[in-house]
């Protein structure tokens, strides 16, 4: 990989890692309702979506995947604005910005990249999917089917699995029997491989051979990124009531953020940190100016032609303003 190509990826994930911390201090300052922090999974997340084609491809991220929005140049108060609840999903764009809304139907995703990855064959688009899901989402069998169902049709789709170790509370290895997510590619006849998932240029090739492979007809690929969550699960969760100062302290060191610095000279890191100040300082000013959208659009978008029940709910909604 070029210098030039590291330093921006390095860029990418700084940009990621303070508006991950922007992100929960806004939580605690009462303007988030809830957040999941992705520290850590940065190298994981920037890596792999910086490898897509944002003219074919499409990519379909769980809760946790903000550096996957930041790499794909999405619109950040857009994409945070899911974390405010004040809308069906955030205000960004899909179609546009070629990133689904974010998903917290564990394993979701996944079934939604096959559909489109089929779609994309059926239009011979030659474009790819990519989709983001844990470790602890293998384990769904949505996941499963969709993994089958992707390998009998030779989709071209990636299954981007961060491993992080847990799924909350519960470590990988009481919930992925055999260990490997990778390894069970080769039960449905796919490319299955492992990649340090905190390595941003491993990333970043892995899931450009992956694509490629792909958009050229040859069939899905199963990439686990072996990462680590280094904050709680959740704004709600405390990971000390489950997991070991120690084990935090074994992943402190293979920081993904660290990695990269360690390539770049201190002027380059430096200005990468002043450029991701003042992306924060934008983003935090356009959260705290969003006005909630019509509280009537509630109502909207949900089905082409409203439902009885749905027109019911409204009515109600409505008598409520007026008691
Ligand atoms: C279908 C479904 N089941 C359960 C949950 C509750 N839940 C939210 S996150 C989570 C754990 C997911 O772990 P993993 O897939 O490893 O992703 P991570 O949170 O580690 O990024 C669970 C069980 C959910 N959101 N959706
Ligand atoms: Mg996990």
């Amino acid at each position: 990989m070029h210098h030039a190509d590291l330093r921006e990826l390095h860029r990418l994930m700084l940009v990621a890692r303070r508006l991950d911390e922007e992100a929960i201090a806004l939580q605690r300052q009462g303007v988030l309702p809830a957040y999941a922090p992705a520290k850590g999974q940065e190298a994981a997340q920037v890596g792999s979506a910086a490898a897509l084609d944002l003219a074919r491809d499409f990519a379909f991220p769980g809760y946790r995947d903000l550096g996957a929005a930041v790499a794909m140049g999405v619109d950040l108060v857009a994409y945070l604005a899911t974390h405010l609840n004040i809308w069906h999903g955030g205000l960004y764009d899909p179609r546009a910005s070629r990133l689904a809304p974010f998903n917290a139907v564990v394993g979701g995703p996944v079934t939604h990249a096959v559909g489109w990855a089929m779609g994309a064959t059926l239009d011979d688009t030659g474009g790819a999917a990519i989709t983001y899901f844990g470790d602890g989402a293998s384990s769904q069998g949505d996941v499963h089917e969709a993994m089958n169902f992707a390998g009998v049709y030779r989709l071209p789709v990636v299954f981007f699995c961060q491993n992080n170790g847990w799924a909350i509370s519960v470590p990988t290895g009481r919930q992925v029997a055999g260990g490997s997510v990778a390894a069970r590619a080769a039960g449905y006849g796919i490319e299955g491989v492992r990649v340090d998932g905190n390595d941003v240029t491993a990333v970043f090739e892995a899931t450009r051979t992956a694509l490629d492979r792909a958009r050229e007809g040859g069939g899905p690929t199963v990439i686990e990124a072996m990462t680590f969550r280094m904050g709680p699960h959740s704004t709600s969760d405390d990971p000390g009531r489950y997991r070991t100062l120690e084990e935090e302290q074994s992943w402190r060191d293979r920081d993904p953020l660290v990695r990269a610095a360690a390539r770049l000279t201190a002027g380059e890191v430096a200005a990468a940190e002043d450029h991701a100040t003042e992306v924060v300082r934008e983003v935090r000013e356009g959260l705290l100016a969003l006005e909630a959208p019509p509280a009537e659009e509630l109502f909207s978008f949900v089905y082409r032609e409203p439902t009885k029940a749905l027109l019911e709910q409204q009515r109600t909604w409505k008598e409520s303003l007026d008691a």
